[in-house]
Order: C-alpha cells, then sequence, then structure tokens
C-alpha cells in the first residue's frame, strides 16, 4: 500500500474517465448504474451518483433526486427501482409485468403513472440531498431544491420507522435481500434457507446476458428471491398484511438511516424549520443500533433475523457501516477500527474492504456480495473513519479506491485478494464516488 502520491495529471485523466461515465450513463432525468446489467434507476445507486454528479452539476445532481423522488408510493416508501419505460421488458428481470406496481390498486398507493418495483434499498437519499446542496447552495435556494425534496425525504422515513419497524424496536426492518442493496450476502444464508425457492424454469434471469455465472448469485438465490417478491406482491405490498418470512434488522440500513437522520435536521435548519425532532430521532436510533445489533465479541454489528429474533452470526462490510454514525461511543469505534485491520477485512492487495470475512467459511472472492469488496462500501467506511478522525486510516482507502477505479475502468466490484476489477465496467457509483473523493 505504499505507492507513490498521486499526480496532478493522474487525477485530472482519472476525472475525466469518471465524467465519462456518468455522461454516457444519463438518461435525460437520471442515470442508470450500468447501461447493460442495470438499464434502470436503481434508488440507493441514484443517491451515491448524485453525491458524485454534485461536481459536475449540482442542477443535475438534484434532477437525479427529484426523479426517484417523484416514483415514491403514497405511504412513503421509494421503489428500489423505476423503470425506464423505454427499456425493453427482456432486459432486466424482474421487470414491471413482474411487480405490478401500477396495476395493483392496492393500499400502499403506488402511482399510476409509471413503473417501479415494490421494495426498497438503504436510505442514503437525505444525506445526498444535504450533500448536493451543499455543494451549490445558491442554485439549491434558486430552484427550491430542499423544501421540495424534505416532505418526500420525511415520509421516506417515517414509513421507514413506521410500517417498517416489524420488531418493533424503533429499527427499519429488511423484507428481502434486495432491500440491503448486498443480494447474496453470507449473512442471509440462513433466513433464506426457510424459504421453498420458485422452479427456476419459471422465469429467465437477463443478469446472465452479461454477468459471468460465478461473479452473481446462483439459480437457487434467484429461485428464493423471486418467491418472496411474488409472495410481497400477492399481499398487495402491505406491511401489515404480509406474512414476511424473511424479515432483519441490518446494521447498514440502519446506519444509514441514522446518519441521513442528521442530514434531515440539517436540512430543517437551512429551511427555517425545527431540526431537534430529527436530531433527537438520530440519537435514538443509534442507541437502538448499539443495543440490539452491537455484538462485542464479533467487533463488529450483526444483523438481527427478526423470525427467530437472533443475530446472525457472519461478519460482513454491513457490520462495519455504522463508523458513519457520529454519536457511537468511542469504545465501538476503536474495536471497528480493530476488525477493519484485522485479518478478516484487511486485504493485502487493496485498502478496498472486502464485502465479507476473509476468514469466513462461506467467503468467495468473486461472487457479488460474498466477497468481492465494492465502492460504495469503501466510500462509507472512508467517511465513517474521517467522521471519527482517522484521517491516516481513510488516506489509505481514499488513494486504494482512487488507484483501483481508474485500474479497472470504474468496475462494479474488485477481488479482494487480487484487486482486479470483476462485474460490470463504466459502472456509475464507481466513477461518481471516485469524482467526490478527488474533491
Ligand atoms: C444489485 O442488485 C440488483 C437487484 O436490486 C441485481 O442484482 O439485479 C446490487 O449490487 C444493488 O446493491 C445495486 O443497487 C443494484 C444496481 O447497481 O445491483
Amino acid at each position: 500500500l505504499d505507492r507513490p502520491a498521486r499526480t496532478a495529471a493522474a487525477d485530472l485523466t482519472l476525472r475525466r474517465g469518471a465524467a465519462r461515465v456518468l455522461l454516457d450513463n444519463w438518461t435525460g432525468s437520471g442515470t442508470v448504474p450500468s447501461r447493460t446489467l442495470y438499464p434502470h434507476q436503481w434508488s440507493w445507486d441514484s443517491a451515491f451518483i448524485a453525491i458524485g454528479l454534485r461536481h459536475l452539476s449540482a442542477r443535475r445532481a438534484q434532477r437525479e433526486l427529484e426523479s426517484l423522488l417523484a416514483a415514491q408510493w403514497a405511504d412513503g416508501r421509494v421503489p428500489h427501482i423505476v423503470f425506464n419505460s423505454a427499456v425493453p421488458n427482456g432486459a432486466y428481470f424482474p421487470s414491471p409485468d413482474f411487480w405490478r406496481s401500477s396495476t395493483a390498486g392496492h393500499p400502499a398507493g403506488a402511482p399510476a403513472s409509471l413503473e417501479t418495483s415494490g421494495i426498497v434499498q438503504p436510505p442514503v437519499h437525505a444525506l445526498a440531498a444535504w450533500l448536493v446542496h451543499q455543494a451549490d447552495p445558491a442554485e439549491s435556494r434558486r430552484r427550491g431544491f430542499l423544501s421540495r425534496v424534505f416532505p418526500h425525504l420525511t415520509a421516506w422515513h417515517a414509513y421507514l420507522l413506521g410500517a417498517r419497524d416489524l420488531g418493533g424496536s424503533g429499527l427499519a426492518a429488511i423484507v428481502h435481500p434486495w432491500e440491503p442493496g448486498m443480494d447474496n450476502s453470507p449473512c442471509w444464508d440462513g433466513p433464506l434457507s426457510r424459504i421453498s425457492p420458485i422452479d427456476t424454469g419459471s422465469f429467465r434471469r437477463a443478469d446472465l446476458d452479461h454477468g459471468h455465472p460465478a461473479d452473481r448469485p446462483t439459480d437457487l438465490d434467484y429461485g428464493r428471491y423471486v418467491r418472496l417478491a411474488a409472495d410481497y406482491r400477492d399481499a398487495s405490498y402491505d406491511d401489515r398484511a404480509a406474512r414476511h418470512a424473511f424479515a432483519l434488522e441490518d446494521p447498514c440500513f440502519n446506519a444509514l438511516l441514522t446518519v441521513s437522520e442528521h442530514a434531515l435536521a440539517d436540512i430543517a435548519a437551512e429551511l427555517g424549520a425545527d431540526p431537534a425532532p430529527h436530531r433527537a430521532r438520530a440519537e435514538r436510533l443509534t442507541e437502538t443500533l448499539v443495543a440490539r445489533l452491537w455484538d462485542e465479541e464479533a467487533g463488529a454489528f450483526l444483523a438481527r433475523d427478526l423470525v427467530s429474533d437472533e443475530l446472525v452470526r457472519e461478519r460482513s462490510v454491513a457490520g462495519l457501516a455504522p463508523l458513519l454514525v457520529p454519536g457511537l461511543p468511542a469504545s465501538i469505534v476503536d474495536r471497528l477500527v480493530g476488525t477493519l485491520d484485522g485479518p478478516g477485512f484487511h486485504a493485502d492487495a487493496t485498502a478496498l474492504v472486502p464485502s465479507y470475512d476473509l476468514t469466513g467459511p462461506a467467503f468467495d472472492r468473486t461472487r457479488y456480495w460474498r466477497g468481492p469488496a465494492w465502492f460504495n462500501t469503501a466510500w462509507l467506511i472512508e467517511r465513517g473513519l474521517r467522521t471519527h478522525g482517522r484521517h491516516a486510516h481513510a488516506d489509505r482507502i481514499r488513494a486504494s479506491l482512487l488507484e483501483t477505479a481508474g485500474g479497472s475502468g470504474f468496475a462494479e466490484y474488485v477481488d479482494p485478494t487480487t484487486g482486479e476489477g470483476r462485474g460490470a465496467r463504466s459502472f456509475s457509483w464507481t466513477a461518481a464516488l471516485t469524482l467526490d473523493l478527488l474533491h
């Protein structure tokens, strides 16, 4: 990791490359994660993309978030995919005819004029909105950006802390492995083993048209993903009526909710509203996160399975992401930093953090969220380290992120044992977060 400092020329080339990816992946109102593998708008991708896009065009970054929030349902949920009607049905699975959002006539109140999925992704949006505002406050005020997005963001958090507080603890629950954004993490293996898969012959996986089977979830995983999504759809996406055979409290999802609640406090103050309720909620979330999900022995936060009411004893990058939370007890910060530096998460080939414990039984260096290192989680950990004053450590992650992003053609993820790119290339959040760290 002792590499020479970057030159201004290398930074310029990297900045141009990253900007090119974002320009190419822009559709006119939002950005696709990848032109090949993910040809629609994804929820947490858009938040990360806006965080980078703000350095190119604050206006475009605002539109990225606005177009996503325009697809919000009446119950407050922000869907994990907003479909582009110009893209053929077979280009991505599951497509709108599977989710049936606009026609279901269900109580959750999906928009009638566009097609979306019915599940959610981690709430990075209020944080993104606040960062986008800060990039150009004059332009943001001129367009009334924050006052327009604020009601959407508060309704979104109210949904998560209301209908989605399935454990009654004050944390939000995920009800599908696609919701935490880390689809096939070994953390879900146990809870998923209870779900009977739908026959894989009954659908066609479009992801395998572009992705290598060794880098993607298995057919068995997909059979279970489709079963869970179909059951939720058939319960009209009604969280009270649905049985939720899969329900967990995920540490990364809830850490992002906490940080976003702090961002809502900042946004409220900027708008002349009272920040105190948001600040108080963020503090309550921090305490609950620690009380429910911190595990001293693991040196990490763990997901809680709400069906068995037990912690899932698998360490993943999701359990390190709460480093982002500003009010975390100092002893926990020290322990998390120790875990990051230990054999489970310190890889020699790259300072990017592996998605799953390098020494864990399910570690797989190429298969998606079962080991590969991702750029969005590296960005979160980098930011978390700075939040707690660990700048030298954050500098190492930053340097590695910049080098690996450019060297891999803005790969979706990398093999943590070699630093080699895997998955899609010209991947939007990789480019966006590169731009953010260059500023
Ligand atoms: C991946 O998830 C989608 C389903 O939402 C897929 O595998 O088709 C995940 O990496 C997720 O975190 C990400 O938001 C999405 C689009 O980049 O792809």
